[in-house]
């Protein structure tokens, strides 16, 4: 429960967690790791690695690897399918998509990659995954039934199976590089639905500002990547994404 502790107790006391995704599959694992330093400095709290193509095997590994010689806080897998196993993560977010229509990504990819995630004593946290219009990349792959922005109600009763399924959180996700962040209403009523259970959002949040309505709206932690990829000076953008979420 270690890295789960982490992050409820952040909530508890600054209000929003502030993750940034490496997708193994976008630099190299010495710049990977360069990118997790400056975002640390830039006060995130966690690194989540992970990626929906070609984010496996030892790609996976060494981009940990790197990322652990720069920075102590927590990494945590985001599994694109069973390859995104790794024994060097803290932690992964073992999740399900819920709104798929392939049941490899509800239940078969991760009856595959369990044993490993036993075999390695991986910390998981249980999360509902639920991919909203428009979906990007992930919502391809995962042949997701997208949920449309306009329809929160539809999130709110997927957020709520899977918190009845047992999920300790349930993540909103726009898809990587979305032209549109998750709508604030949704974003709402689902944190409403959820009480306790805490709410991830993602998915195109490239400023401060927009960082700022997601969690007013009642995200608990936002997760940003693209952002992360594109700026030069990564310790100022996470700057600006962390003070705009923090009490
Ligand atoms: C993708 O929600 C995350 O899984 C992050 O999205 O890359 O748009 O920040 P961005």
């Amino acid at each position: 429960m270690q890295v789960e502790e982490y992050l409820n107790d952040i909530v508890k006391r600054e209000g929003t967690v502030h993750l940034t995704l490496l997708d193994p599959a976008s630099q190299s694992p010495e710049e990977a790791g360069e990118i997790a330093l400056a975002a640390v400095e830039g006060g995130t709290d966690a690194i989540m690695v992970g990626g929906s193509t070609g984010a496996g095997g030892v790609l996976l590994d060494q981009t940990l690897l790197k990322i652990k010689e720069q920075t102590d806080k927590p990494t945590i897998l985001f599994p694109g399918n069973a390859s995104g196993v790794s024994i060097h993560a803290d932690a992964i977010f073992f999740m399900s998509l819920l709104n798929s229509r392939d049941v490899n990504f509800i239940t078969t990819n991760q009856a595959m990659g369990a044993p490993l995630v036993y075999k390695y004593g991986l910390e998981t946290l249980s999360m509902a995954y639920l991919i909203v219009e428009p979906g990007g990349t992930v919502g391809w792959v995962g042949d997701a039934r997208l949920i449309p922005q306009n329809k929160p109600e539809i999130a709110v009763a997927y957020a709520l199976a899977g918190k009845y399924l047992g999920m300790h959180y349930t993540y909103l996700e726009a898809g990587s590089g979305a032209d549109k962040p998750i709508d604030p209403k949704m974003i709402g009523m689902v944190k409403h639905a959820l009480g306790d259970n805490k709410l991830i959002v993602g998915g195109g949040i490239r400023d401060g500002a927009t960082a700022k309505m997601s969690a007013m709206a009642g995200a608990d932690m936002i997760v940003t990547g693209t952002i992360v990829e594109e700026t030069k000076d990564v310790r100022s953008k996470i700057e600006e994404l962390v003070s705009a979420i923090k009490r």
